[in-house]
């Protein structure tokens, strides 16, 4: 069986982490630009000012999509370099580089998928509040609203925010993400309101002004556990554990997805929260369950063995890991897919699932990533095993298409298919990368 024809095969970006060019052509600051600088927030106090420069050599590197074989493109839009305020002043020059980057990608036979928000949250809306102000879903939605008018005739896959879980866990919960913040649950609870309700609010603004029938959906994160065994026992505990929110709080994937897709929280988050916990109206729960067309998830490794070392037995000794310490655990693809769409009857897709790995140009010029290669293989065999059983996966994105700013571990992590000398800013594709352009071609066959 397998995947199906028009299996959605491709790689993924995010505008922060790639583009560089951070105050040119009248682009406004956000929140990394401004707080990346801080001395121990980043490794090296590295910053994202110049990163892969794709800002202004995306058309160099959509050729090298094309060598890639990448059927699609996901990548994200800096909200200030369309919005420089966030809100009101619109920056022609900033639509004017999306607008080419699609006309580019589509000439190249390259399909786009946009995410409207990956992180990078305008500086002068931090200022007023960021999510912590009601305003907020208006903020969101006014901004929709522009990109849709400018690039929904020629784009039709829509995804409105990348990883809420690390919106909040890292950046206002763990501290370190921008803004480097650690707030109190009751904090935490009004600005997830606040980022569901600007979900909501894009989903419509899409769907009503849309030129393009639009595809679309969202992309959280989360933990994903993997029975112990094969038994009903272990797989009805793995499930129970996934959907739980009590190991994760502000990082399970339930506090993001129920009020997506069944209008309301979790019954749990009023116990966890206690007085913390909101009361939120029916007409807000009705903005933010606004039906969507895939559960889109990012997926890098399983619950199970997250923490090895809190095994009893001594298990994790030498298992393999990627340069990022994640687990190779691949057995999460099945399991992920199987429970979402149980849980959320969507198709799945996988929006990010990869590996970082220390790569550099070997003497033969070629950058040799077995790892990798083999990385990939695992992660789709096991993702294909889910397709077989009946599960309705829509698609597979690889992060990243390129090495890029891997947040708070600055340029130290490579996860690309390109590899990029930051120094010279010249590319070189990994063999996995050509790898990959052969597994696209046999849609997943090769794997069998
Ligand atoms: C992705 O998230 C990002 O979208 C991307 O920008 C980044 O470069 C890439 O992965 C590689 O790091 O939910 O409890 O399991 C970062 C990876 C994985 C970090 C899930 C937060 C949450 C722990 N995220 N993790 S949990």
């Amino acid at each position: 069986m397998g995947f199906s024809k028009d299996f959605i095969w491709g790689a993924a970006s995010a505008a922060y982490q790639i583009e560089g060019a951070y105050k040119e052509d009248g682009k406004g600051l956000n929140i990394w630009d401004v707080y990346s600088r801080v001395p121990g927030h980043v490794h090296y106090t590295e910053t994202g000012d110049v990163a892969c420069d794709h800002y202004h050599r995306y058309k160099e590197d959509i050729k090298l999509f094309k060598e890639l074989g990448l059927k699609y493109y996901r990548f994200s839009i800096s909200w200030a370099r369309v919005l420089p305020e966030g809100v009101g002043r619109v920056n022609e020059k900033g639509l004017e580089f999306y607008s080419n980057l699609v006309d580019e990608l589509l000439a190249a036979g390259i399909e786009p998928l946009i995410t409207l928000y990956h992180w990078d949250l305008p500086y002068e809306l931090y200022r007023k509040g960021g999510w912590m102000n009601d305003e907020s879903p208006l903020w969101f939605e006014e901004y929709t609203k522009v990109v849709i008018d400018a690039l929904s005739d020629r784009v039709k896959y829509w995804m409105t925010i990348n990883e809420p879980q690390c919106i909040i866990g890292c950046g206002y919960w763990g501290g370190h993400h921008a803004p480097f913040l650690q707030l109190p649950n009751k904090d935490l609870v009004l600005m997830s309101h606040n980022i569901l309700l600007a979900h909501g609010r894009a989903v419509r603004c899409i769907r009503k002004y849309a030129k393009e029938k639009p595809i679309v959906g969202f992309t959280p994160t989360g933990p994903v556990y993997v029975p112990e065994n094969d038994s009903k026992e272990a797989i009805d505990e793995a499930r129970e554990k996934s959907m739980s929110m009590k190991n994760s709080l502000f990082f399970s994937s339930t506090w993001w997805s129920d009020p997506v897709f069944f209008g309301k929280y979790p019954e749990e988050a009023y116990e966890i929260f206690g007085e913390d916990m909101i009361n939120p109206s029916k007409e807000d729960m009705e903005i933010i369950s606004e039906p969507l067309d895939f559960y889109g998830v990012n997926i890098y490794y399983s619950e199970k063995i997250r923490y090895p070392h809190t095994y009893a037995t001594n298990e994790y000794i030498g298992i393999p890991k990627t340069a990022m310490d994640w687990v190779v655990s691949e057995d999460v693809m099945y399991w992920a897919a199987k429970f979402w769409y149980e849980r959320y009857k969507k198709p799945v897709f996988i929006t990010e699932n990869g590996m970082a790995d220390n790569d550099w140009v070997n003497r033969n010029g070629k950058v040799c990533d077995p790892n990798r290669e083999d990385y990939i293989a695992r992660y789709v065999k096991r993702l294909m095993d889910a397709a077989d059983e009946g599960v309705p996966v829509m698609g597979y994105m690889y992060w990243s298409v390129m090495d890029n700013y891997e947040w708070a571990y600055g340029y130290d992590k490579r996860f690309g298919l390109i590899y990029v000398n930051y120094i010279t800013q010249e590319r070189t594709i990994k063999e996995s990368g050509y790898w990959y352009k052969k597994l696209i071609e046999s849609n997943g066959e090769i794997l069998n």
